[in-house]
């Protein structure tokens, strides 16, 4: 694995009074113990670093440190190395033990703001006591993230991560290979792109263009076809292509003129990886497998482009998901930044590849759906669903293609069981 170089991870300090259970936060999140814990005040003395691969950020580095509030000649040396990592860091953790936040808390609230580090308040030791509702309120009034966890406990965990995650600078995301890492030096690949009434006039849509130029950056070389096309342009070759993508919207022809053995995927399942976490999305698309007449599902458009008469997300998608699932499907559509706060409503929510906006906002609508237990899967993975095809389309990511295959397992065992009862 290439080795980020350290200057350019996510540093993100630990901070609060002493006793707080810092040294214990830092262990759990990073699931090893690495700061030495103890309930005696000033056990840390000197910051203690820690790297960690923290999806999707990518690798960060944790640091520990002494506590704010230490006492005397060597306690002050202490607070002054602390005082030189919250100079330092990219984000903040601000660690409160159960007595509340304090004039400690505030003064060091004050420091990160006119330093603008973006921090979240972590109230630990919940299993202890839990922060009073007017400390959480004014929290709130000022616009300031808190999460209450347990580092003894290991809870809360999740949903600091998240907030570590949210309040990340963009940059800091980490952005993986659209298609480069699936091919090498001298690989063909074979892009087939249906030129049809949705296609913009005299041009190529992003995705396939950023294909192009990821194909070029790995050294390999790609030839682009129409589906109408492609069975002679594979005769003609000498050597056969490495990979085929194809738009999902003639995934089903292009499927069956693909020989067995050359894998097969879509430009959809690319953008998966690419601006979201594709393990969740193939799992999202197992849940297809579970609608039913009167399940409600959400579109989620991120851009709101002119819709056609036969729009993919508006029409097609929804006909798909009616025919598969034998009945009518109630479904809604939002677009552009619209994204509804409760999602509870939704059986699924099928969102587009999300090539007009940034990962770190296809990311965050992920998270949301997941914090309220609600599956997402993409545009292109649900019409390989509907297609019969997403096994196969999903095979160049083992990882993602078994999260489908148990989820959808799931689903088939769920609906044996309501067979059995009905
Ligand atoms: N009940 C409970 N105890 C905790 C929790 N987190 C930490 N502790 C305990 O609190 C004590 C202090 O924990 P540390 O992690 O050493 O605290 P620290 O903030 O790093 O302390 P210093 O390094 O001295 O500044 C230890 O006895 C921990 O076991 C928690 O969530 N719940
Ligand atoms: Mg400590």
């Amino acid at each position: 694995m290439q080795e980020t170089p350290k200057g350019l991870r996510v540093h993100i300090g630990i901070l609060g009074r002493r006793n707080v259970g810092k040294s214990s936060l830092m262990n759990a999140l990073v699931g090893q113990s690495v700061s030495i814990v103890s309930d005696a005040p000033g056990t840390t003395t000197d910051p203690v670093e820690k790297t960690l691969e923290l999806a999707p950020l990518g690798p960060v580095v944790f640091v520990d440190t002494a506590g704010l509030d230490d006492e005397g000649a060597l306690g002050e040396l202490r607070v002054q190395k602390s005082c030189e990592v919250l100079e330092r860091v990219d984000l903040a953790v601000v660690v409160v033990g159960p007595e509340g936040m304090g004039v400690f808390e505030e003064r060091l609230i004050v420091r990160l703001q006119g330093r603008k580090t973006p921090f979240v308040v972590v109230f630990n030791k919940a299993d202890l006591a839990r922060p009073s509702s007017e400390a959480l309120a004014q929290l709130t009034h000022d616009g300031i993230k808190y999460v209450c966890v347990s580092a003894l406990h290991k809870e809360g965990m999740a949903a600091l991560k998240e907030a570590l995650f949210h309040l990340a600078p963009e940059g800091a995301i980490e952005d993986p290979r659209l298609v480069g890492d699936l091919i090498g030096a001298g690989d063909l690949v074979m892009l087939v792109v249906p030129i049809d009434l949705g296609a913009p006039k005299g041009r190529l849509i992003l995705p396939q263009v950023q294909t192009m130029r990821d194909v070029l950056d790995a050294d390999a070389s790609c030839m682009v076809v129409k589906e109408r096309e492609m069975v002679d342009a594979l005769a003609r070759l000498r050597t056969q292509p490495r990979l085929v993508v194809c738009d999902s919207q003639v995934v089903l022809k292009v499927a069956a003129d693909t020989p067995a053995h050359i894998p097969l995927t879509t430009f959809s399942i690319l953008m998966a990886r690419f601006k979201g976490d594709m393990i969740r999305l193939a799992e999202g698309a197992g849940a297809i497998s579970r609608l039913h007449p009167g399940s409600r599902v959400l579109i989620s458009e991120s851009c709101s482009h002119h819709s056609l008469a036969d729009d993919i997300g508006r029409v097609k998608i929804p006909r798909w998901l009616r025919q598969f699932a034998g009945g009518n499907i109630e479904v809604d559509v939002v677009s552009g930044k619209d994204y509804p706060e409760d999602l509870s409503p939704y059986s699924l929510i099928v969102q587009c590849g999300g090539c007009t906006v940034t990962r770190k906002h296809m990311l965050a609508r992920q998270y949301r759906a997941q914090s309220q237990g609600v599956p997402m899967t993409n545009y292109g993975m649900a019409i390989s669903v509907v297609q019969g095809v997403l096994d196969r389309t999903l095979a160049c990511f083992p990882a993602a293609q078994q999260a489908y295959r148990q989820a959808s397992r799931v689903a088939d065992s769920r609906e044996a069981e309501v067979e059995l009862v009905s």
